[in-house]
């Protein structure tokens, strides 16, 4: 896979170089070019935004920029089986679904906004030419986009085959079965008088899988019921909803 991210802060972006992601980089498994939008302005004071039509408090990012530059970027649409995403407060809510989606684009170009967004005709240009989402972390208000790509990515490039080293990390995370995860233990067996609970030590794997599953199914009701209301009829047996 090969990531593009546009933006007028690209030492935002230097954090995909570490870790994981930069051994999936080292490793040939993805591709990451970062860019200046303001290599694409033409004036002095290299502009990227202006005032919004209609008035109101803030700056909107110019179309001409953007158009330039996505242009550059993307390259000839028929070599190009590139998705667009514009991370936005306004956008619709990433989730793990939406990351599972993304790992099987051959291209991913993130269009980062600052400021009160980017002239909307930009999005409508090019969901005219590829596909574009418009994507929310989540329901608070960041300064730009850069941090919500960091998060994308980082959710994305996990789950191409090869990043982890244990693909059932990926296979059992929180929100593969629609469940949050269960709590973990190591050693020791006690730890400032708190114990591990004595099932994970038993050997008996079937009561180990019902326990873990018995916690994750609590820790989900209690702290994301609205996750729990929204399985599918048959995600729960009559084990699970004795819980
Ligand atoms: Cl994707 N961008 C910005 N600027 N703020 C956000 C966001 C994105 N998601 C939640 N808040």
């Amino acid at each position: 896979m090969r990531i593009d991210v546009v933006t007028i802060f690209p030492s935002y972006l230097a954090p995909l170089r570490e870790a994981l992601l930069g051994r999936a980089i080292d490793r040939g498994l993805i591709e990451v070019a970062v860019h200046d939008l303001r290599d694409w302005t033409h004036d002095v004071h290299q502009a990227v935004d202006d005032s919004p039509y209609g008035g109101g408090p803030g700056m909107v990012m110019k179309p001409q920029v953007w158009g330039e530059a996505l242009d550059s970027v993307i390259g000839p649409v028929i070599d190009s089986p590139a998705r667009l995403v514009v991370p936005t407060p306004a956008g619709r809510p990433f989730t793990q679904q939406l990351a599972h989606e993304w790992t099987s684009a051959e291209r991913l170009v993130f269009a980062c906004g600052r400021y009160e967004g980017i002239d909307q005709r930009v999005v409508d240009h090019y969901a005219q030419r590829m596909p574009v989402d418009e994507v929310s972390i989540g329901d608070y208000v960041l300064v730009g986009g850069e941090v919500a790509v960091l998060v994308m990515v980082e959710a994305v490039v996990r789950l191409l085959p090869g990043v982890l080293g244990n693909p059932r990390s990926a296979a059992e995370d929180s929100f593969s079965d629609g469940l949050l995860e269960g709590p973990a233990y190591t050693r020791p067996e006690v730890w400032r008088d708190l114990p591990v609970p004595p099932v994970l030590r038993s050997g008996d794997h079937a009561a180990v899988d019902r326990w873990r599953r018995d916690r994750a199914l609590e820790r989900t009701a209690r702290l994301r019921p609205d996750l729990l209301a929204a399985l599918p009829p048959d995600a729960l047996d009559e084990a699970d909803r004795a819980v």
